[in-house]
């Protein structure tokens, strides 16, 4: 019975799987230009500030430095017209690289 039910919701897997739909990329902006942190910028995307639209956190490997951009818009659309540097009791956060 287990094989069976196992057959048949791969089955329906297989039946219902479809291909991927990729869109092109685009460079994320801020104040209407591209976002440029040079090498291996490390953005991630979050409610940072608890207000249900995701924003982003965007670590830069030169300086070291990270950015908070708030969305001042929607999830489906966000909107990022500045960005603070994060600190920590006061500091600049720098992370070493290497
Ligand atoms: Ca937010």
């Amino acid at each position: 019975m287990k094989i069976l039910l196992m057959l048949v919701v791969m089955a329906t897997g297989l039946c219902i799987a479809q291909a991927p739909e990729y869109q092109s990329y685009y460079y994320q902006q801020c104040a209407g230009t591209a976002i440029d942190v040079g090498y291996y910028g490390a953005p991630c995307v979050a409610d940072w500030n608890g207000d249900g639209e995701k924003d982003m956190v965007l670590g830069i490997f030169t300086g070291g430095n990270i950015r908070f951009y708030e969305n001042e818009n929607t999830n489906d659309s966000p909107v990022f017209n500045s960005y603070t540097t994060l600190k920590a009791d006061g500091t600049t956060i720098v992370l070493p690289s290497g």
